[in-house]
């Protein structure tokens, strides 16, 4: 038994080996001649997991040990990607496990190709929950992850004719080998019933729901390895399992199959994950999901708090909850429900217990995405929470009455309750009550939201309000996806880096090394080659690996204007045909992200994106020196081989849309120069790139809301001032692009002509073609582009989710590392 233990602990070469030949033979079942990739994959995928356990055990008793205040990230997404070489590389021990494969004759790039793309989650959103989970785990903070284990990811996203086609995402169907199931883990959650008043024991007013149905919701627990292996956290997702009635209960013939049918429906509340997709707004599923994982997680956290206190009085000084957006925000509502109905709190206690708990991050100012659920709604499935949603904002709304006489209108605008047209609650107030801390995620975006969806409430509150710039994690995002650049950046100035990513500015003194600059360039072109063959065989397309890299990937909106992009490339295809003389910088367009299945216009884009490179590539008159693509299914995989082949970096969505943005940051970091607005965080970009360092263009989010204010603009003015605006639009009007069908891209022509171009596109145009002219120019002048190239990724320390989890455990959170104990 003894020398088992240890082997499964070894870390080095001939352990793993070993255990990967037990792993293989007793667990997965197989045969070394007989395995595929897929089961060599889930062997080292058990065998490193086996390596994680006792730290993780160590780390779970030391936080129980201290009773540590504990944060709890509350997030309906956690965009994950692959697992292996994370959890190898924090471990230490990616060159022992590539050597151990070696010995057993198999690649080690064929097994990490084996693991599905963990995508439970749509974007940024749920990527900054992820990145935020190796954050804290890798500086000792005691946190976890809480969300759902959707058992189909984000749609596979495929091109059938250049059209979007959208197909399940079965991460599961192979089973994971990283999670581990809790079927002891269980709590109920309810929906529907009626609410009964009565009277307690001291003859006060109560309330209990009634009558209602129940799901069961199941812990399944991942470890989150830190950098180091020192901290292994949890990330616990919740799965939907139909109660054990259906297990025990009794059926005449009739009823036993309307029993399955119940089963089955119950445990569709963790299907599948939602696309952000305005037409799923108001979806009572996506409502029940929401609540499901937040009353889980509360229960949980409860339970947890409990072991170690009799009162609730130190509830805020042992648990910090996070709202990831308003998707947990019923949980305000919940915890109301449980302290005083369950536990017989006063209300007044409840609440101040409750407000000093929860902190919210507002991630939009897209009114369209902005959580509004019908009162009807709640009511039915909720209806004890509408009832202490009323509650809340009868107290506050009277306090309020009291101070600001007669405003009726200041009073409807900060109600819960929308009450124009439907009467729907909106989320984000019921978030910004019930919490102390509300942030914005880059310091524009927080300055927005204090003159815009909360302006209101930053007068009523002006202290809670606070921006917290997001970040990424150097981990994943530089040493494991760009190991070539890591590598080099290690042998200048250490590894430090890794674990402090502000030591990466020690860097910025070797922008004017002719020899840095040359292996600088070298690594880029080592990725780039990997971009050039992933690109090969994604699309057939052929790229010069020298041509600029100019990358724009992200989901696709009309806000985060693609559109001006493809504009530009018809502008630059039109020039290159007039002038096939002139030596151009040869140009290589990459795009990647999917559209929201129902959203119309964006997958029109991609349609017209997909129709312009056709035209584009096959055009022997452009030489080679312009070609389009775009890669399909983008995802955090694919992320990883993108970006650091990247050399320019798109962020060009109108001024004022994007809160933040997170890619912006992963190009940057991996050196590739920014062409952007002044919008999220690009604008902290540039303070620490400095400007010559960035091609900022277009208007700022104070013109476009002037603009806005006065009325608009006139696209037809500008589109006729600028010929080579018009003549891009007149091609795809014309159908130059799509010939088979000449009016297909009416609509997208229609919205930037006569629909007023709410995005900018033409107004922006003519600068960002300007911006678009000076990296070209500068790309000529290579020795230029590298110095700039290394000041970025110099001066990129600051946006580490290090840096960012940091601000939230001292300001918001007011958590703290804890050093595991690993002597057992
Ligand atoms: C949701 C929806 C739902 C309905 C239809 C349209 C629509 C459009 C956008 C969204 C996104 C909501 C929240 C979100 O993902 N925000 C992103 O959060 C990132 C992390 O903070 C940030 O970097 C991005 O700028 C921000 O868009």
């Amino acid at each position: 038994f003894k020398s088992r233990d240890i082997e499964r602990r070894s870390l080095d070469v001939d352990g793993l080996k070993r255990s990967f030949l037990e792993w293989l033979v007793y667990s997965v079942g197989k045969d070394a001649r007989a395995a595929t990739r897929r089961d060599w994959f889930h062997t080292v995928a058990l065998a490193v997991r086996d390596r994680v356990v006792d730290r993780w055990m160590d780390t779970t008793r030391s936080y129980y040990q201290e009773d540590a205040k504990r944060v709890y990230y509350l997030s309906l997404e956690f965009l994950i990607g692959r697992l292996l070489t994370n959890s190898l590389s924090n471990l230490g021990i990616v060159d022992e496990c590539r050597q151990a494969l070696d010995r057993l004759g198999l690649s080690m790039e064929d097994v990490v190709d084996a693991e599905p793309d963990a995508a439970l989650g749509n974007g940024g959103l749920g990527r900054l929950a992820a990145c935020f989970l190796d954050s804290m785990a890798s500086q000792g903070l005691p946190g976890y992850g809480y969300g759902i284990r959707y058992e189909f990811g984000l749609f596979e996203q495929r091109f059938e004719n250049g059209w979007q086609v959208e197909y399940p995402e079965q991460w599961l169907q192979f089973g994971n080998p990283w999670e581990f199931a809790r079927p002891e883990v269980l709590y109920p959650v309810q929906f529907y019933g009626r609410v009964e008043e009565f009277r307690d024991s001291v003859g006060e007013r109560a309330y209990r729901w009634v009558d209602a149905d129940r799901v069961l919701a199941m812990a399944y627990d991942t470890p989150v390895v830190g950098y180091g292996g020192e901290t292994i956290n949890t990330l616990r997702l919740w799965s939907a399992r139909a109660t054990r009635d259906f297990n025990f209960g009794h059926f005449n013939d009739g009823a036993y199959m309307k029993a399955v049918e119940q089963k089955i429906l119950s445990e569709n509340l963790s299907r599948v994950l939602y696309p952000n997709d305005a037409t799923e707004t108001g979806k009572e599923l996506r409502l029940k999901q929401e609540y499901f994982f937040t009353s889980a997680s509360l229960q949980d956290i409860l339970r947890r708090y409990l072991q170690h206190h009799t009162t609730f009085d130190n509830l805020p000084n042992k648990a910090a909850i996070q709202l990831n957006d308003t998707h947990p925000a019923i949980g305000i509502a919940e915890l109301m429900r449980l302290l005083v109905d369950q536990h017989a709190l006063r209300w007044d206690n409840a609440w101040e217990i409750t407000r000093a708990t929860f902190a919210y991050t507002n991630h939009t100012l897209l009114p369209e995405a902005l959580e509004a659920w019908p009162v009807r709604m709640i009511e039915r499935v909720l209806p004890r929470h509408m009832q202490i949603i009323y509650e809340i904002n009868a107290k506050f709304l009277n306090r309020t009455k009291a101070k600001a006489a007669g405003d009726n209108a200041r009073l409807s605008r900060l109600s819960l309750i929308d009450e124009r047209g439907e009467r729907r609650v909106r989320m984000g107030n019921l978030a910004f009550l019930g919490s102390h801390k509300v942030n914005g995620v880059s310091a524009l975006h927080t300055d927005l939201m204090k003159q815009t969806v909360f302006a209101d409430f930053h007068e009523e509150f002006p202290d809670r309000i606070n921006n917290k710039t997001n970040g990424i994690t150097p981990r994943r995002w530089l040493k494991q996806a760009n190991p070539a650049l890591s590598e080099l950046i290690t042998t200048r100035i250490g590894e430090g880096w890794i674990s402090d990513l502000s030591q990466i500015a020690a860097l910025r003194e070797k922008a004017d090394d002719v020899v840095f600059r040359e292996e600088f360039r070298r690594a880029k072109r080592k990725n780039k080659k990997r971009l050039a063959a992933y690109i090969a065989r994604q699309t057939g397309e052929e790229v010069l690996v020298d041509s600029i890299f100019d990358v724009q990937v992200k989901r696709m909106h009309e806000y985060k204007r693609q559109l001006l992009n493809v504009l530009h490339t018809i502008a630059l295809y039109n020039e290159m045909r007039d002038n096939p003389t002139v030596s151009w910088v040869p140009v290589t367009k990459v795009f990647a992200g999917k559209a929201a299945p129902s959203y119309h216009m964006a997958k029109l884009i991609i349609k017209l994106i997909n129709d312009v490179a056709k035209v584009v590539n096959h055009d022997p008159s452009v030489h080679d020196n312009l070609k389009v693509v775009l890669l399909p299914n983008y995802n955090v995989t694919a992320a990883e081989i993108i970006i650091p082949a990247a050399d320019l970096s798109e962020q060009i969505s109108t001024a004022g849309m994007e809160a933040s943005g997170t890619g912006n940051m992963k190009l940057a970091l991996n050196g590739a120069l920014t062409i952007g607005t002044l919008d999220g965080a690009n604008v902290e970009i540039r303070e620490h790139v400095g400007p010559d360092n960035i091609f900022i263009f277009g208007m700022t989010a104070d013109e476009v809301n002037d603009l806005r204010a006065s009325g608009g603009f006139n696209p037809r003015e500008v589109i006729a001032s600028n010929p080579s605006l018009k003549r891009a639009l007149d091609m795809i009007s014309t159908g130059a692009f799509s010939p088979d069908d000449r009016n297909r891209y009416h609509p997208i022509v229609q919205a930037l002509t006569d629909g007023g171009d709410h995005f900018l596109v033409t107004a922006d145009f003519a600068d960002y073609c300007r911006a678009q002219e000076a990296a070209m120019q500068l790309y000529r002048d290579p020795e230029e582009w590298t110095r700039k190239a290394i000041l970025n990724t110099a001066s990129m320390g600051w946006f580490s989710s290090d840096r960012t989890v940091n601000e939230y455990a001292e300001e918001v959170w007011d958590v703290h590392p804890v050093k595991p104990s690993h002597d057992g």
